[in-house]
């Protein structure tokens, strides 16, 4: 392998190490993927020099999970589980951030800080998937940890809704258990603006990245755009069960990425990124950043807290894809390199995705090898759909 291929991801500054997560058994595990990588594709020791495997452990330190639990759909959650679900995202904004945001000091904002930190190294490329999904899972431990979440943790099964998708129940405007609709307060602070959300358990909620703003949607932009509401209906049609069964036959983990991502489709319509396009506001990707100072820094797309429940659903239709025989250890494609301060719209160099590959977590816990990511039931993420 090449020293680029082992190269760590170096943090800049000085980090505390945040108690939830067990530093040293998640690099005793990371190792552990690593080798078993390695037997899986018959290498041998082709991961010297690599970070993950300067750690020399003891076996006493192999954690295993005590429990697997399963994720559920929004709609199976108890009221009260919605409920402290919501709370626990929202209590994110009161809780410190362990020195990983140089700009804000919540937990909440950490989360949107990481996710803009070298975008392009992480999204439309292969690193997507178990990048996400490690990230998820992070924030899932922290709504557990910080903010006393004990519930199932849900995603948003879109395919159900896919006709009216604004129409979903998870769009509530219930003050308790409704993630609200886009609102009626115009408001511009952000690139392309979009209305304040003043309904649901986020009404007149704010989010500080890049600047302190009312979390913002746009559910009309599409239909501004066009009357009719066709686009609406499209966008719901680009993530129709027949557009997952789609995706599901996509032969190669790469194939799928592209697909998941509509990587060869104009406008990216796809599973994962339409969603994000019909609710638009803080969650429109890079579309609302351009042409402002946070344009280089890529995205704040978590800071829509339906960015959870979403990707959860993601990453659900990846663990199925996993479940073919021979897939649960697929990892194939490309990677960006030198990412850092390249324009959104500049392309960028990428070499061939391995799964020994360090997916950059920029404080936000260690930095991981993509095997680590691509068994949820292995420890420490112990889930399952
Ligand atoms: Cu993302």
């Amino acid at each position: 392998m090449t020293t680029t291929h082992a190269r760590s991801f170096s943090i800049s500054r000085r980090l505390e190490q945040i108690p939830w997560l067990d530093y040293e058994g998640i690099a005793v595990a990371s190792r552990a993927s690593l080798l078993s990588d390695n037997k899986r594709r018959d290498l041998g020791d082709v991961t010297e020099g690599s970070s993950f495997l300067a750690v020399r452990e003891p076996s006493r330190l192999q954690r295993s999970c005590k429990k697997i639990e399963k994720r559920k759909e929004w709609r199976q959650l108890s009221h009260e589980e919605k409920k402290s679900y919501i709370r626990a995202i929202k209590c994110l904004q009161t809780k410190r951030d362990y020195g990983i945001s140089p700009v804000t000091s919540t937990l909440y904002d950490a989360f949107t800080q990481v996710h803009t930190t070298d975008f392009r190294a992480f999204h439309s490329s292969s690193p997507f998937l178990p990048w996400h999904r490690w990230f998820v899972w992070v924030h899932d431990q922290a709504l557990r940890h910080e903010c006393g979440y004990s519930g199932s943790s849900p995603y948003w099964d879109y395919t159900i809704d896919y006709k009216n998708p604004t129409g979903s129940p998870i769009f509530s405007n219930d003050p308790e258990v409704g993630f609200g609709t886009h609102g009626s307060i115009i408001r511009n602070e952000i690139g392309l603006g979009g209305y304040q959300v003043d309904n649901g358990a986020f009404a007149n909620f704010t989010v500080n990245l890049p600047v302190p703003h009312y979390l913002t949607r746009n559910f009309s932009a599409w239909k501004d755009a066009d009357p009719t509401g066709v686009w609406g209906y499209q966008l719901g049609e680009s993530y129709s069960p027949m557009q997952v069964a789609k995706l599901l036959a996509s032969p190669t983990f790469w194939d799928y990425e592209q697909n998941v991502d509509a990587l060869n489709v104009t406008g990216r319509f796809g599973v994962h990124n339409s969603p994000h396009f019909m609710v638009m506001g803080d969650w429109n990707g890079p579309g609302w950043v351009v042409n402002t100072p946070w344009a280089l820094n890529g995205t704040g797309a978590p800071n829509e807290p339906m960015f959870w429940p979403h990707h959860q659903n993601v990453d659900r239709i990846f663990w199925t894809w996993q479940q073919q025989p021979g897939k649960q250890w697929e990892y194939n494609g490309f990677r960006a390199i030198n990412v850092s301060g390249v324009p959104l719209d500049v392309p960028l160099e990428r070499v061939p995705a391995l799964p020994t590959d360090p997916l950059p977590f920029h404080g936000l816990g260690p930095d991981i090898p993509v095997a680590m990511a691509l068994k949820t039931e292995n420890w420490p993420m112990c889930y399952t759909y």
